[in-house]
């Protein structure tokens, strides 16, 4: 398969692109460095040093002789897009260029505006390069769990069938995100469930929860592979900071109550999932959506499990419950389905003790280099009083 990933510099793109090339694809990387870029602004670097994609395609290569096409530069931009397309001509494109912090989307207008024109004129340039220079290529979009926010009533698979006054339909699950970043992602799929109806895109919304974990197969060959790892409160998410706070002795920072509920999965898990979509593309005018993770934690859960393995290992691992900075509920019913990828053979790997101790081992090797200062929350979600 031809493969272009978009977003190819991230913490998920790059380990798909080693995946996928691994595996034998022609795989194509685009990426503006956005995510790297915020993450110097605001003091959020990664754990672990990152050589640029070039540098990282050149290891990859020597290591496994498999080869990864890079191109730096943003998708936002059409004309550039558009010759990636004309050159790659892509069977499936992996879009995964968003900026993803729900905090930095939440942190003022500067962030806000950034996040709504890079995450929104991406998905459109990457819908018109489909349509003039690639119609029948397969759009694998990154969505997330968050677009459905947390209602009342079981969250079903995408769509929702409602009997109104005697007479069925089939609409979009309601949505009703919890922050800025989470909304553009809302707008993404209406913008794409448009095209798919009028100009039948063939498009798969891949519906992902908070991903934790370091390592994929390849990354185990040299730390210069590995993906980004963030542990700060702007890239970091839960699971991940939780492993560093505990091997730097930090109180593991649960935000309220810690009843907020998730559907999470593992590093390895995305890579699956996306690959599955890939392998069983979805017919002209079909929007398939799944909904991507394969367990479900509140925040206070994935505390408590952090605290247990860590503790047996010899930490000392304490739990705090912090001031809430964002505006969400921290007691509430949670019920995701998620069938369809188990269906199509996804092999979950759940958050074992075993898993855990694996990560906090691997977490330790760098703990020199945990920064205490990236850990508490410095974005809140400002309300109006
Ligand atoms: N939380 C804490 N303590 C922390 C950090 C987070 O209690 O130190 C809580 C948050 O308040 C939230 C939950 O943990 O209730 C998850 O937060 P998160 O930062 O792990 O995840 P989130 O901001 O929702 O975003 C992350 C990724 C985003 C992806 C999303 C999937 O950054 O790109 O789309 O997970 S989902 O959450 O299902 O929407």
């Amino acid at each position: 398969m031809r493969v272009l990933i978009l977003g190819g510099d991230g913490y998920l793109g790059w380990p798909t692109a080693m995946d996928f090339a691994a595996k034998g694809h022609d795989v194509w990387v685009m990426d503006n460095y956005m995510r790297r870029n915020i993450a110097r602004e605001t003091c959020s670097e990664a754990l672990m040093p990152n050589p640029n994609l070039h540098d990282r395609a050149e290891i990859f290569h020597a290591l496994t002789g498999g080869k990864i096409h890079v191109v730096v530069g943003n998708c936002a931009d059409y004309r550039l897009l558009s010759k990636v397309f004309v050159e790659c001509q892509p069977e499936t494109v992996i879009h995964y260029a968003e900026q993803p912090s729900a905090p930095y989307s939440m942190r003022g207008f500067d962030e806000a505006r950034l996040t709504f024109n890079n995450n929104l004129n991406a998905t459109f340039n990457l819908i018109w390069a489909v349509m003039e220079h690639a119609p029948s290529c397969h759009i694998v979009k990154l969505g997330t769990m968050g677009e459905y926010g947390t209602p009342n009533i079981d969250i079903e698979e995408g769509w929702l069938e409602v009997e109104h006054n005697g007479r069925k339909d089939k609409f979009l699950f309601p949505r009703q995100a919890g922050s800025l970043y989470h909304t553009t992602k809302v707008l993404d799929t209406d913008l794409l469930w448009f095209y798919v109806r009028t100009h039948g895109l063939r498009v798969t919304d891949l519906m992902q929860g908070p991903v934790y974990g370091l390592a994929s197969e390849q990354s185990e060959m040299d730390e210069r592979l590995l993906p980004n790892f963030h542990y700060d409160d702007i890239f970091g998410t839960v699971v991940n900071r939780f492993l560093v706070q505990a091997v730097a002795s930090v109180p593991l920072t649960i935000y309220g109550k810690g009843g907020q509920t998730r559907g999470y999965l593992n590093l390895k898990d995305t890579l699956q999932c996306v690959e599955l979509a890939m392998n069983t593309p979805v017919e002209p005018g079909k929007l398939r959506i799944l909904n991507q993770f394969t367990e479900q934690f509140s925040v206070k859960q994935l505390a408590e499990k952090v605290q247990r393995v860590g503790n047996a290992m010899g930490l000392n691992v304490q739990i705090k419950n912090i001031d809430n900075p964002r505006k969400e509920l921290e007691e509430h019913y949670y019920n995701a389905k998620h069938y369809g990828l188990l269906e199509m053979g996804l092999k979950p790997h759940y958050m074992t003790e075993e898993v855990i101790a694996e990560m906090l081992e691997m977490v330790a090797r760098y703990k020199s280099g945990i920064d205490r200062n990236k850990i508490e929350p410095r974005v809140r979600w400002k309300q109006q009083s």
